[in-house]
């Protein structure tokens, strides 16, 4: 782990604290994570220290651990003030990525982006832009190419103002380009796809590089499997399929075959493309499946949280 300390110039190595430890036995989401702001105590007489604790995050991007069943999150990025979903313009535009990305961006407490990348290569870069804009409501939508610099200028201005971008989205979709157009350098390495437009997953770090003339990016690698954590709300995601849903005769309505049902009538007269509402329900599906495993695990810790304690206290007996 690196850490860059107050003079922002010198990388001192650290090593987890036993508190550190035990917190992160007790709740995996304590690991630190790109972007923490952590305390370390040195180590007299050497360039390294101990990592006692992770500061409350303001924000966090948080992904279900990648191990299927598992009820625990991981951690992308902290304490970003701008989480960008970055979706290549080709080969293709994958619409349901962008929306699950979103989850994680929306709940992140960071406001969300979708920044597509490669405008250069698509013929009409504006009309996918507004068909993008279209699954992404309330979060601005940029079309940027960072081999001519063509519209980096809303992310450049969110930088001078000393703002943190975390770049999320699949491998290949140019991350790491981006961040290094951003920068002005050629910090993070960057690979050309495979010739089936699978990305080969070059970046395998999450990092955070701070901007010369402010602020921060912070690259995160290409994400095979984007799990809910269980603790989304799709409602801004999806905020005209709430709206719709206002309208039911049914307060409860499940949007399948009530009378009355403002959001099947907007798929029928055209105003809702039926793969938006399924995208809605898959990731709804998925966030009570996620969420039934937290609330178990939850369950079963309130009885076994006394033993683990005791256990890591033992290990790690806190001295006076
Ligand atoms: N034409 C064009 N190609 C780009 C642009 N941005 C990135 N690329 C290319 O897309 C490929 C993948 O870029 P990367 O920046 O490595 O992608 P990444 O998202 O960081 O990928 P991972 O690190 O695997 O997650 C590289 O060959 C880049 O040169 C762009 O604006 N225009
Ligand atoms: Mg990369
Ligand atoms: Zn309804």
């Amino acid at each position: 782990m690196s850490v860059a300390p107050d003079d922002g110039v010198v990388t001192v190595t650290a090593a987890w604290a036993p508190a550190l430890e035990r917190a992160v036995a007790a709740d995996p989401v304590q690991v630190p994570a790109a972007g923490d702001w952590v305390v370390v105590v040195p180590v007299a007489g050497a360039r390294t220290g101990a990592v006692e604790r992770v500061l409350p995050r303001r924000t966090a991007v948080v992904r279900a651990q990648v191990a299927r069943g598992s009820s625990y999150g991981q951690v992308l990025a902290a304490n970003a003030d701008v989480v960008a979903v970055a979706e290549g313009m080709a080969p293709d535009v994958d619409l349901a990525r962008i929306e699950r990305l979103l989850a994680l961006a929306w709940s992140s407490g960071a406001e969300p982006y979708v920044v597509l990348t490669k405008a250069d290569l698509p013929a009409e870069p504006d009309v996918l832009a507004a068909e993008v804009a279209e699954v992404a409501p309330g979060a601005p939508v940029l079309a940027v190419s960072a081999l001519t610099g063509a519209g980096l200028e809303p992310l450049r201005d969110r930088l001078r103002g000393g703002a943190t971008v975390a770049l999320v989205g699949a491998s290949g979709a140019g991350k790491s380009t981006l961040l290094n157009a951003l920068v002005g350098g050629d910090v993070m390495s960057t690979r050309a796809l495979r010739v089936d437009g699978k990305g080969r997953h070059t970046t395998v770090t999450r990092e955070l590089h701070l901007v010369p003339g402010g602020g921060a990016v912070l690259d995160t690698p290409g994400l095979r499997t984007i799990g809910l954590a269980g603790e989304e709300a799709l409602d801004d995601v999806f905020a005209e399929i709430e709206d719709l849903a206002s309208r039911c005769r049914f307060a409860d309505c499940a949007h399948r075959t009530e009378p009355g049902c403002a959001v099947l009538a907007a798929v029928e007269d055209g105003t809702l493309p039926q793969r938006r509402l399924d995208s809605h329900r898959k990731l709804l599906r998925e966030l009570e499946h996620q969420a039934a495993r937290v609330d178990s695990r939850l369950r079963a810790e309130l009885t076994g949280r006394a033993r683990v304690q005791q256990r890591a206290y033992r290990r790690y007996p806190l001295r006076p």
